[in-house]
Formats: C-alpha cells, structure tokens, sequence
C-alpha cells in the first residue's frame, strides 16, 4: 500500500545515496554554444519552432591525485518561454551570470552529487533556471563516469542494459503533414508514436490515424490547451476514450495536478503529466492524488530531466514511481546528440518508450553523433560518462 502522507515518502527519497567517488574540485568551467535548425518544423498547441540554440557547459574537474575530467552537458531551452518560462536568452543569462561565476570561483571539495549540486542550488540558493541547472549538472555525470570508468547509466542502475525502446513526437501544421511523419516513422520501424493535439485539431485526427493503424502505440500530447470549464474540450478529451490511446499528455494547465486528477475520473484514457511535475515532490503528490481517487494506474509521468532541473532529480522521481508502480518514459526538449545521449542514460530507469528520435534526423547538423537508431530501440552507450561520439564543438 502506498503510504499515506509526504511526509513518510520523503525518507525514501533520501535514502536514495549517490554514487560515491573520490573528493573533485573544479579548475575549469565554460559553455559552447551553437545554433542548429530543425529537419522537420515542430508544431505544438503554443507555436511552431525551426530554429533552436543549444549550450553546452563544460567543467574541468581535478581529482586529489591530480587527475583532470572534463565533463560535457546540454542546455535545451525552447526559443521563447512557451513551454515552461524559459527561454534562449534566458538561459544563456543564467549561465553567465549566475551558474558559471559560481562554479569558476568555487574550491569547494565536492564529494558527491549533492554536494555539487549544494554549490549553486543549496549554498547560493539559485531557483528554477531548469535549463541551465540541467547542462551543468550533465558535466558532473559525464566527468564522474568518466572518472569511475562506467556509462554513466551504471551509476545509477546497477545491471548491463543493451538497448531502450524509442517512439516518436510528430509535430504536424495539419492532419496532413502529420500523417506523412507517422508514415515516414514507421518506414524507419518505430511502433510508438506520440501527436500534438489541441482544440480542434484532435479528435478527427485521431480517428484518421487509428483508421490507417489500428495497432499502432499511440499516445497524444495537448501542452495545456484544453479548459477545465470549457464543455467542448472536455467533450473532445471524452471522445479520445474511444480510440484506445496509450495516454492523453497536459491536457490542461502546465503548472496543476489536481485538477488533472478530477479530469482523470471520468477519462479511461490514462493522463501523463509532463509541465506540472518539477521535482519528486510533485510527482510524490500527484501519485498520493490519483491513489486516494482510486486511479492510480491512470497516472503516468513523463520524466524530461531538463524540465526538472537535472538527472539526479529525475533519477529519484523514477525509482519513487517505480516504488508506487506508475509508469513513467523519458520524454526530450528536441536536444541534439549530447542531450539525447544523456536521456538514453536516464531512460533505462524507466518503463514506456521515450522520446529520442525524430521522424528521421532532428537536425541539418548535430554536434554530434546521435545515438544509434535501429528498428524501434536506440543503443545504450557502454563508454564511461555518457560515450558521446563524434562531438565537435
Ligand atoms: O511537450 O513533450 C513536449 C518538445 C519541446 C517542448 C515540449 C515537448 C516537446 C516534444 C518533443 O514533444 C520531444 C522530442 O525531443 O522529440
Ligand atoms: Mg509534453
């Protein structure tokens, strides 16, 4: 039985000990940055993006026997602050200004994840900027992998795993366009599919795609567009029902639960919660709402470490629904190949297909190699840190 109250799901959280190594300190830090434009145009209910700029922090670490670990990681804000508030500028700001200062000044001893994470979240108390908290935090993997001579993924996890199974996000302008990137994904072998939806473009839709590929894994995405008090959302959302969707994602405000768990009360259709979960606080809260409705397996969280500010984050928000026996998958920011490869790491701790690949390439040009692609499953790095090839900054 699931215990009762946060108060007793905390110490499990705790308990969760980070993987211990020899004592770091930081000696170097910096970020690349670099532009990349999108194969295909996503389109979602808040807008449609093309182009995006990624950073890519960078931290030197020096071990007491005088070693020296560079770490890499990626930063994926969206253009604008549609999405979650954050945004290019925003982020790169945030490196300048505040992480990067902090770190470069830093003679802290850093023994273990916490401790670093103490250096700008903890000690200086610097809130939210997920995005850049996220591309940090990657170096320190990268650099601790690295270090212990393991992919990154056997810090956390403690078993050989070869592959995980991959879907697709398909942002279509229209049902057309939609329909040929579903098609081009399943050319390429890809048997879970996730669509944008929103008011409107949803339900007949959906009846189009079921109709093509009836056996398909589906599952729809609506980023906050739908109103809670509006009939017509609430009718469409009921008719999703019918088309035997793995899962409906935020359907309504980004940053609430509760009311998703009301709307979850009359849906079959499983609800993913993506904007509203931050922290495992928030999914602790979420599981305890959904189990006191009786509902729990209509609950499942999708796990982007960029949106909860790193993967130590992310890595307690899955053992906790793991514990609880909600489903979770890692979903993506549309990164390029450092960030994919580091949510291949994280997505072997979690249950559904995740969401790494396009409908073919992401981007005109990566910074790297993405990691291998073969017929519905994406390859694990065995490499120590993340095993990123090819990378040229
Ligand atoms: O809601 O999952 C989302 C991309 C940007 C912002 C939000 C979302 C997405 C995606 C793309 O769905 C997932 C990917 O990286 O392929
Ligand atoms: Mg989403």
């Amino acid at each position: 039985m699931i215990k009762e109250t946060y108060l007793e799901t905390l110490p499990f959280l705790e308990k969760i000990k980070p993987p211990l190594h020899e004592p770091l300190r930081i000696i170097g830090v910096g970020f690349n940055q670099r532009n990349f434009t999108l194969v295909a145009p996503f389109t979602t209910s808040f807008g449609t993006i093309i182009q995006l700029t990624r950073f890519y922090p960078r931290i030197v670490f020096r071990t007491e026997d005088g070693r020296e670990i560079e770490g890499i990681g990626e930063c994926p804000p969206l253009p604008y602050p549609w999405y979650d508030g954050e945004a290019h500028h925003l982020t790169k700001l945030a490196l300048n200004e505040y992480f990067l200062p902090l770190l470069r000044n830093s003679t802290i001893s850093i023994k273990n994840i916490n401790d670093f994470i103490g250096i700008y979240g903890g000690i200086t108390g610097i809130q939210r900027n997920f995005m850049a908290k996220v591309g940090v935090e990657a170096a320190y993997w990268d650099a601790v992998g690295k270090l212990t001579g393991k992919p990154v993924y056997q810090l956390w996890h403690n078993q050989e795993v070869k592959t995980v199974p991959t879907g697709t996000s398909v942002g279509g302008r229209n049902i057309y366009e939609t329909l040929e990137r579903i098609k081009s994904a399943i050319d390429i072998g890809i048997r879970r599919i996730k669509v944008k939806i929103k008011p409107g473009f949803d339900v007949d839709l959906v009846k189009t795609i079921r109709e093509k590929y009836p056996d398909i894994l589906l599952q729809v995405d609506a980023n906050s567009a739908y109103d809670l008090n509006n009939h017509d959302h609430i009718a469409a959302l009921k008719a999703l029902d019918d088309y035997n969707l793995l899962m409906i994602e935020q359907p309504l405000w980004n940053d609430d639960r509760y009311y998703h768990m009301l709307l979850s009360q009359i849906l079959q259709t499983p609800i993913c919660l993506d904007e509203s979960i931050e922290n495992a606080r928030h999914a602790a809260e979420a599981i305890q709402m959904w189990q006191k409705a009786k509902i729990l397996e209509r609950l499942i969280i999708n796990i982007k470490p960029p949106r909860v500010g790193g993967f130590w984050e992310a890595v307690k928000i899955a053992r906790l629904c793991r514990q609880y026996g909600v489903k979770t998958w890692c979903g993506g920011m549309l990164e390029t190949a450092v960030g994919k490869t580091a949510n291949v790491h994280f997505s072997v701790l979690t249950d559904l297909p995740g969401d790494h690949v396009s409908q073919g390439k992401y981007f005109v040009e990566d910074v790297a190699e993405p990691p291998n692609y073969h017929d519905g499953v994406i390859d694990v790095p065995q490499q120590s840190g993340w095993g990123i090839k090819n990378l040229s900054l």
